[in-house]
């Protein structure tokens, strides 16, 4: 399996043989599980993945909260909208942890930033597609942190410490996040109206593929698997977790009573999995080279919301100014 996962990159690993006396100690303590922290030497190499992969984590959670956002003034009870409104703000929260895990690896937040609003670091594909409707919310609730969950798990035993502390906090609030969603597709699927569940079965043909490309490309065209597993960076390939996803999702489907947009979709007794259709890979790069139906809003909507917090960060930085100031001048 390992071996035919990535064409790419797979012949790049080195073997313990090829590696230098460092380099060597380094990945010994890698496969004994001893985490790495930010002083400890490291090959370059697993700094600028890590904070390739970090960062875009970062980035997902930050442009991931505007996709929801759209529904806080549209959802349909007091409750539902102090719950919507909690889960968006943990996701700022959830961008924080990361950007602040990224930090130790010597990049500044404002060149993270920079590298988003300028189009250098990608984010997740999926905060790219529009929220039409309020069967959306709890669609990404399910699929979108269903997702991100079965990827998020496995980061928690990630070799970077930052990375993974960060990750056993978020995977704790992400599961809140997933239930809600289901919760609300629950009342509009087994407690609604014709129309609502309609509204649902026309959010699941929409969000379904989407969901599965999360999980990036397939394994013989990931850039980075081979690399990123061999450093715990990565703990499962593209195509495991995604299969997973499959798998839990479909009976969950099934309770609700929606139907999952794949004619191709089949239990294979031998396998113990589902089989599942052909993804469309072109509309995955499209998406991810920018070309997807919200990138150029999404983008515009964050420049735009830095820009407005121009005058409170140069408040903050004044007041810090001054507090220093009259500290060093009470010890003179
Ligand atoms: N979207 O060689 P690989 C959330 C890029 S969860 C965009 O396989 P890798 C929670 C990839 O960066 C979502 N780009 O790459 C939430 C690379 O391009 P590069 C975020 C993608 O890194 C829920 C190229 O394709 N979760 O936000 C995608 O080994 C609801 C080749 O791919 C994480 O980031 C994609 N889907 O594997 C928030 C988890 N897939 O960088 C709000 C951590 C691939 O060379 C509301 N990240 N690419 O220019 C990972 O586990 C990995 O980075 C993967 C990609 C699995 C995403």
């Amino acid at each position: 399996m390992y071996a035919q996962m990535v064409k790419t990159e797979a012949d790049k690993v080195k073997s313990l043989d090829e590696m230098d006396e460092q380099e060597r100690a380094f990945q010994e303590r890698i496969d004994a599980d001893i985490k790495i922290e930010p002083k400890d030497w490291m090959p370059e190499g697993y700094r600028k993945t890590l904070i390739r992969q970090i960062s875009q984590h970062a980035h997902s959670e930050i442009v991931g909260q505007l996709p929801e956002a759209n529904w806080i003034t549209r959802a349909p009870t007091l409750e539902r909208k102090a719950i919507l409104l909690a889960k968006v703000q943990d996701e700022a929260g959830h961008g924080l942890y990361l950007y602040c895990a990224a930090e130790t690896l010597g990049i500044s937040r404002d060149q993270m930033l920079e590298q988003l609003h300028s189009g250098k670091a990608k984010y997740s594909s999926i905060f790219n597609y529009p929220t039409l409707n309020w069967a959306d919310v709890g669609t990404i609730g399910w699929l979108v942190d269903g997702a991100a969950i079965m990827n998020q798990v496995p980061l928690q035993r990630c070799s970077f410490g930052p990375y993974s502390r960060a990750m056993i906090r978020i995977c704790k609030e992400e599961s809140f996040h997933q239930r809600q969603g289901y919760d609300a597709l629950i009342k509009m699927c087994l407690e609604g109206t014709p129309e609502q569940k309609a509204m649902a079965q026309d959010s699941m043909n929409r969000w379904w593929w989407p969901a599965l490309m999360m999980f990036g490309p397939s394994d013989a065209d990931s850039v980075h698997s081979a690399q990123s597993m061999a450093w715990k960076i990565k703990i499962n390939s593209n195509d495991e977790l995604r299969q997973k996803f499959v798998d839990q999702t479909v009976p969950q489907a099934e309770y609700l009573g929606l139907t999952i947009p794949d004619p191709d979709l089949k239990w294979n007794e031998e396998k113990g999995s589902y089989d599942f259709g052909e993804i469309d890979w072109s509309e995955f790069y499209q998406v991810i080279r920018g070309n997807g139906a919200c990138n150029k809003q999404r983008m515009s909507d964050r420049v735009r919301a830095w820009d407005d917090g121009q005058w409170y960060r140069d408040g903050l930085m004044a007041h810090a100014k001054k507090q220093a100031e009259r500290k060093a001048a009470a010890a003179a």
